[in-house]
């Protein structure tokens, strides 16, 4: 997929470039819009993301599991049996399979169906895969598979099941790649494509001190900066740039920035040296800044606020810590 708008800003965060931005995420810096997040992750994208997740400085992934870990029972009570749980980007399922146990436990084999949405086949089959392994009590015949993007994959799950409650799932804080407007644009769209009968339950990781969100992702092991010039590699693939090969080879050096005025971990790279014609007539000149990806990091009013923005009201339930990681149930 070609990167919505491949762009740079320099030391200052000054710049602009027309056309560029995405929602104005970055303070009018253009930047490498996160509408379209398929250049992070191609098969070493997801491989590098999945390390990540295994990292003792990034602290999201478990912190949400813990939540499910602890609340699954408590989430189960507010998906009403017959739900089918449709879950955006399903791949690892660890998470998935805590709250579809709990959802059996409570309505039976027979009360809950799995729909699982992602854009990669190779994931579906681990979603299958591990669902079997995780979740023997679901009928297998009850996990349906939809390779497709979000939006496709909620009107496909609505189109098989017309006149179910669809309780979508989206975890891990992927809401928070995607500019305020982005997100609420998204969030709009899932709801309408879904229709009345649907709920939503969404991972959010949430503002907290600039120190430990730097450090999630600014990792010793440098797994970060691989992900994120592997990110600025496949941008500069897909516009057929000569300079992709060295991409990740020392053209760009990684600078992650968190941004309190806005509320999110920035992911930059400076380039190293010019990098001529990234789009006709567009520089990276040697020193100026190229924002890859954008992860914010909420407050309460900020989730509701969102929530509100997509014509969704956020009393479905909220579990976690308004300082750590939430889980927020919104409801039509
Ligand atoms: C995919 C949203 C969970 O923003 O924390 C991790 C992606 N980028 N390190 C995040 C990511 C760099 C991640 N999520």
């Amino acid at each position: 997929a070609l990167p919505a708008a491949a762009s740079k800003a320099g030391g200052s965060q000054a710049g602009g470039m027309p056309g560029g931005g995405g929602g104005g995420s970055s303070g009018g810096a253009p930047f490498i819009a996160p509408a379209d997040l398929a250049f992070l992750y191609d098969e070493r994208g997801s491989q590098l993301y999945e390390e990540i997740t295994s990292l003792p400085e990034y602290y999201p992934y478990e912190a949400e599991k813990r939540l499910l870990a602890q609340h699954a029972p408590a989430i189960a009570s507010q998906f009403p049996a017959g739900s089918v749980v449709v879950e955006l980007g399903c791949g690892d399922s660890t998470k998935t399979a805590l709250l579809l146990r709990a959802l059996v436990d409570r309505h039976g084999p027979a009360g809950v169906r799995f729909c699982g949405v992602d854009c990669s086949a190779e994931a579906l089959r681990q979603t299958e895969r591990s669902l079997r392994r995780l979740v023997p009590g679901l009928p297998q015949e009850q996990v349906e598979l939809v390779e497709a993007e979000y939006l496709a994959g909620v009107e496909e799950a609505r189109r098989r099941h017309p006149g179910a409650m669809l309780s979508i799932l989206w975890l891990g804080s992927s809401v928070g790649n995607f500019s305020s407007c982005e997100a609420a644009e998204l969030l709009g769209a899932l709801r309408r494509a879904a229709g009345e009968r649907c709920q939503l339950l969404l991972g959010t990781d949430m503002w907290k001190d600039a120190g430990v969100l730097r450090q999630a992702y600014d990792d010793a092991q440098g797994v970060s900066s691989a992900f994120i010039l592997n990110g600025m590699h496949n941008a500069l693939a897909t516009l057929g740039h000569p300079a992709a090969a060295e991409a990740t080879s020392g053209l760009f050096q990684y600078e992650p920035a968190v941004n309190a005025e806005r509320q999110q971990v920035e992911m930059w790279v400076r380039a190293q040296r010019r990098v001529p014609d990234v789009l006709p007539g567009l520089h990276i000149e040697e020193g100026e800044r190229v924002l890859v990806e954008i992860s914010r990091k909420f407050r309460p009013e900020a989730v509701a606020a969102m929530a509100g923005a997509a014509g969704l009201l956020p009393c479905g339930g909220t579990w976690g810590s308004a300082g750590l990681y939430s889980l927020t149930l919104l409801l039509t």
